[in-house]
């Protein structure tokens, strides 16, 4: 692990020397601002994990320093001690009000300068934990358990932005819908646990086949969701019947059995109207190659196309 990262901003050079004395005895990386400005810049280019912020300075002062710190969204949890020689109750509540971890009164011990320098790099790290557990459980809150593909929550959102993004900027989106073949019958006759097999590996099959900037997802049950930015009816064909075809000829083998299914799907290109208005398209074509005999994809120019 890196070693913590504490900033001292003060103007006085003999302070800092102290401070930086001080902790990195105790193992701390110590980088040092010489005004406010200074201090601001130099939390944007690299941020440190606790900033010691001296009140007086020339340019900005601490206070303005810690404004400035706190409404910039990367900036704002890095925990800001002050280090003031004004030690009367108001300037501590007005720095603790504006969003100041703590403070510490020039002059100072150096015991207690490393405890406080402790407490707040322990809260940081506190800190710094939670967003990575919050992004994490953002992320999961995105992936269908079962095949480990984005979900319909995802797939809604995104199909949404791009919808959008491709009306904005004038390209072709097309979307597919695929829909396991009678996959009833594959529970009836092999089990439930063998049907979550099959669509593991079709959901395998999805990601080996899409390209990058192409985005497949579960739509539902045994329904998948492909969103092919910058593609025409043509590509968008090309890619289902890739699919169609390689689940086709490879059967998978679950519980001991080897079980081939077959997918149907519907193709539509946009942008037009409204993303859900472009999946009923799709889910019309699906619908379409379902009735002329599934194992096929759906166009718009015709339907329940099958490459020889
Ligand atoms: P069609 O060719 O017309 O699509 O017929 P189908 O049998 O595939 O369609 P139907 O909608 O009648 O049945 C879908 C089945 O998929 C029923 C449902 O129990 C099953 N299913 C949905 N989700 C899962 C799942 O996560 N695991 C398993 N094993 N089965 C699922
Ligand atoms: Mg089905």
């Amino acid at each position: 692990m890196s070693a913590t990262t504490v900033l001292i901003a003060d103007d006085s050079l003999v302070i800092r020397a102290v401070v930086r004395d001080g902790l990195e005895t105790e193992g701390y990386r110590v980088v040092e601002a010489v005004d406010g400005l200074d201090a601001v810049e130099q939390c944007r280019a690299d941020p440190p994990d606790v900033v010691l912020l001296d009140v007086e300075m020339p340019g900005l002062d601490g206070y303005q320093v810690l404004t400035e710190l706190k409404g910039d969204s990367e900036l704002r949890d890095i925990p800001v001690v002050f280090l003031t020689s004004r030690s009367t109750m108001d300037d501590v509540v007005s720095g603790l009000r504006g969003g100041a971890h703590d403070y510490l009164k020039k002059p100072f011990e150096g015991a207690e300068l490393l405890a406080r320098v402790a407490a707040a790099s322990h809260v940081k790290k506190l800190q710094d934990e939670l967003q990575e557990r919050n992004a994490a459980l953002e992320e999961l809150s995105r992936i269908d358990s079962l095949t480990g593909l984005y979900n319909r929550r995802f797939l809604d959102e995104e199909l949404a932005r791009r919808h959008s993004d491709s009306l904005r900027h004038g390209y072709p989106l097309s979307v597919v819908l695929l829909d396991v073949d009678h996959f009833k019958l594959v529970n009836d006759t092999y089990g439930h646990s063998a049907g979550d097999q099959v669509l593991r590996a079709f959901a395998g099959r999805l990601r080996r086949e899409l390209r990058a900037g192409d985005v497949g997802g579960r739509w539902g049950g045994e329904e998948f969701l492909l969103i092919l930015p910058h593609t025409e009816l043509d590509g968008a064909f090309t890619v289902a019947e890739r699919i169609r075809s390689a689940t086709a000829a490879e059967p998978v083998a679950a519980d001991g059995q080897s079980i081939t299914v077959t997918v149907s799907g519907g193709c539509a290109l946009g942008p037009f109207g409204s993303s859900e208005a472009m999946v009923k398209l799709a889910d019309a074509r699906l619908y379409q190659a379902k009735l002329a005999g599934r194992n096929q994809i759906a166009t718009a120019a015709s339907a329940g196309l099958r490459a020889p």
